[in-house]
């Protein structure tokens, strides 16, 4: 990429058209290469090229590209991964791998809610609990990788518009040399309220008489405001080492959050990473990388917009009868190293990592505005070791296993009515797996794993005490479980790939068994808490991508899971149902224009624990079209054409209050982008 962007300005202008044209197309082409023959069929990616193509107002909107990934919609933004029907603490987020953790307990602030998307240059995925370098990950890994500065001058300006005055705009500038480089970024990302094919807005959802309604003044607000700075900072000691260090600031204003009960007033998030390397110290020591890490964020909700702040009541004598503000704080230190043992490679590591969670909730009617210890200052610490071998057996099978130990406590620093400050408790856990790759023929991957991956609860599940409002007041007490056990996935996949320099098409399925999986359950009929059960989940990806000729491209993809709580003979809750997506794109390098299905199953399989209700499937249709010449890029695009009026199955509340209304997915939009890139 960096070599074209030098020959261009030598060529004459008609070559360079042609020379800009391929380029671009073998863009495509590079990418269709890249997951046919470098990925492993339970590995996926997604390129910064999707990203900005597409009208996702945050990352974790826009992975729902990826086969096999949905998300739970709780708002204009902010929306909350999904990977194989795990989300949560069962999948772990990070950014270039960094543990970062929302601090809301109603997940208003999930990781990928975090960075902007100015700062990525890909995202990977792996499906299943086969990374070993970090603790937890039981359904998969999910790793933003951010941009690192090129050789000498450069950076990028994108400017978004779209429906509901949507405004995206980012400019970064870089710059490096063979000693140092640096990077700095800023985005800005506004929104009105978007409307669904109803042609009423996602904060005209509840009913007139319901305390949760919004207030007049607050249904045409802003759905939400947010400025992000970042900035990176390496120097190369020599040719083969690194020290790079980088640090980002996130201002969040006013999110507005229809599918819960408050809105966000604020979230400040500061994240700090640095990361020294060094490759090829010796034959043996092939790389060593040491990293050192740190983030805070801080949310402050509350129900000032909504009727329930000021209802007709004594004990309400704020702007807001409950709000919650909430702080966490992870900070981590890995040591990783490759070495060249025997005929293969060793990879091992040894990490440490603290996260700590503070949650204070006050409430009118809770004992007059008395904080409670809703998420008792409780700090998990983690301390892991793994390592794994990797061995080629003749080019056409490579054999790779490993084993990772972890041991970790929980504990609360405070009292609530759950527990009394100082109590702990101690886990360990073993995660291990062994991967075989083979290449029968060219072009031919065959994949088979096994594995076991465990995860710990978080203070949250132990710890989290929310009381009755009033003992008159029958409402949902939600407890945590301090008794929780760390839930055990046994996995096993098999994925088959096949590829040419023009086409791949990549199928896997996958198997889990889950020994105390964590399942949020109807305790009695006002109490909702966490149970460990046993568990199942089985389901399976389908994707192709086809370079066809006059410079068509087309591509499928289908995901499907399916999860049971064999301890209740029943259905697990929030599992989306089989949804794909059916793409033709033309596309000579210069211009491209596309259209998009998205295809939804109804879910039928539903928790009635829960009392979860069933979703009708849904079709919409979406089209974008685009130039890019030159480093400037336009696309312009239309989401849900039909302007159909839906619902994704993961679109209300069950935790804790049940009786939420839920979210409609956005009516018809239209979106717009410019970018330029130097
Ligand atoms: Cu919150």
């Amino acid at each position: 990429m960096k070599l074209i962007k030098f020959i261009i300005p030598t060529l004459p202008l008609g070559l360079l058209l042609l020379h800009q044209s391929a380029y671009a197309e073998s863009r495509l082409l590079d990418e269709i290469i890249i997951r046919g023959q470098k990925e492993s069929p339970q590995e996926e990616s997604l390129t910064i090229r999707e990203v900005r193509e597409s009208a996702a107002r945050d990352m974790g909107e826009s992975l729902k590209q990826i086969e096999g990934i949905s998300y739970v919609h709780k708002g204009a933004i902010a929306n909350d991964v999904v990977l194989r029907g795990f989300q949560k603490d069962n999948i772990n987020v990070l950014v270039d791998g960094v543990r970062l953790h929302g601090a809301c307990p109603s997940r208003m602030d999930p990781p990928s809610f975090h960075y902007d998307f100015a700062e990525i240059e890909q995202v990977n995925v792996i499906k299943g609990p086969y990374d070993l370098s970090n603790p937890g990950g039981l359904g998969g890994l999910i790793d933003v990788r951010t941009k690192k500065p090129g050789k000498g001058l450069g950076g990028d300006i994108n400017l978004g518009y779209g429906g509901w005055n949507a405004v995206k705009a980012s400019a970064t500038a870089s710059y490096g040399t063979d000693t140092y480089d640096g990077l700095l970024g800023y985005a800005y990302k506004y929104s009105e309220i978007p409307k669904s094919g109803d042609d009423k807005r996602l904060t005209e959802i509840y009913s007139v008489t319901s305390p949760n309604r919004y207030k007049s003044n607050a249904v045409d607000s802003k759905a939400y405001e947010i400025n992000s700075g970042w900035g990176k900072f390496a120097i190369n000691p020599t040719r083969n080492s690194r020290s790079e260090i980088s640090y980002a600031y996130q201002d969040a204003d006013h999110v507005l959050y229809p599918y819960l009960k408050m809105d966000g007033d604020y979230d400040k998030t500061h994240r700090l990473n640095w990361t020294y390397r060094i490759q090829n110290i010796s034959l043996l020591m092939q790389d060593l990388r040491l990293q050192v890490y740190q983030d805070t964020v801080d949310h402050l909700m509350d129900d000032r917009f909504r009727a329930s702040s000021s209802l007709q009541s004594a004990a309400i004598t704020r702007f807001y009868s409950m709000q919650t503000d909430a702080r966490t704080q992870v900070y981590g230190v890995k040591l990783n190293a490759t070495l060249a043992a025997g005929p293969g490679a060793l990879k091992g590591g040894i990490d440490y990592y603290n996260r700590n969670w503070n949650a204070v909730n006050r409430r009118a009617g809770y004992q007059a505005y008395k904080d409670l210890a809703m998420i008792p200052d409780a700090s998990i610490d983690n301390l892991g070791m793994f390592g794994e071998y990797e061995l080629s057996l003749g080019g056409q099978l490579i054999l790779k296993g490993g084993l990772r130990g972890d041991l970790t406590r929980a504990k609360a620093n405070k009292t609530n009515t759950l527990v009394t400050a100082g109590t702990n408790r101690e886990f360990a856990g073993v995660n291990a797996n062994l991967q075989l790759t083979s290449t029968p023929v060219k072009g031919l991957d065959i994949f088979a794993g096994i594995a076991r991956g465990t995860r710990t609860p978080d203070q949250q599940e132990l710890y989290l005490d929310v009381p009755v409002t009033a003992p008159s007041v029958a409402m949902n007490y939600w407890h945590g479980n301090k008794d929780l056990k760390s839930t055990v996935n046994h996995q096993a996949d098999i994925g088959a790939k096949y590829s040419t320099d023009r086409f791949y098409v990549n199928g896997s399925i996958f198997y889990s068994d889950l020994q105390d999986y964590i399942n949020f359950f109807q305790l009695s009929a006002t109490e909702k808490s966490y149970q460990n059960i046993h568990a199942t989940m089985w389901g399976g990806e389908l994707g192709s991508q086809v370079s066809l000729d006059y410079d068509l491209f087309l591509r499928g993809s289908l995901s499907y899971a399916e999860g049971r709580n064999e301890s209740a003979g029943s259905p697990l809750s929030e599992i989306p149902p089989l949804s794909g997506t059916v793409s033709i794109r033309y596309d000579d390098g210069t211009f491209f224009a596309e259209a998009l299905e998205n295809l939804a199953r109804a879910q039928g399989r539903v928790d009635p624990g829960l009392q979860e209700t069933t979703t009708a499937g849904w079709v919409t249709t979406d089209i974008k079209s685009g130039i890019s010449y030159h480093g400037f890029s336009v696309v312009v695009g239309i989401n849900n054409l039909f302007d159909k009026y839906y619902f994704s199955h993961l679109s209300y509340a069950r935790d804790p209050f049940v009786a939420g209304p839920k979210v409609p997915e956005n009516g018809r939009n239209m979106y717009f982008s410019l970018g330029y890139r130097f």
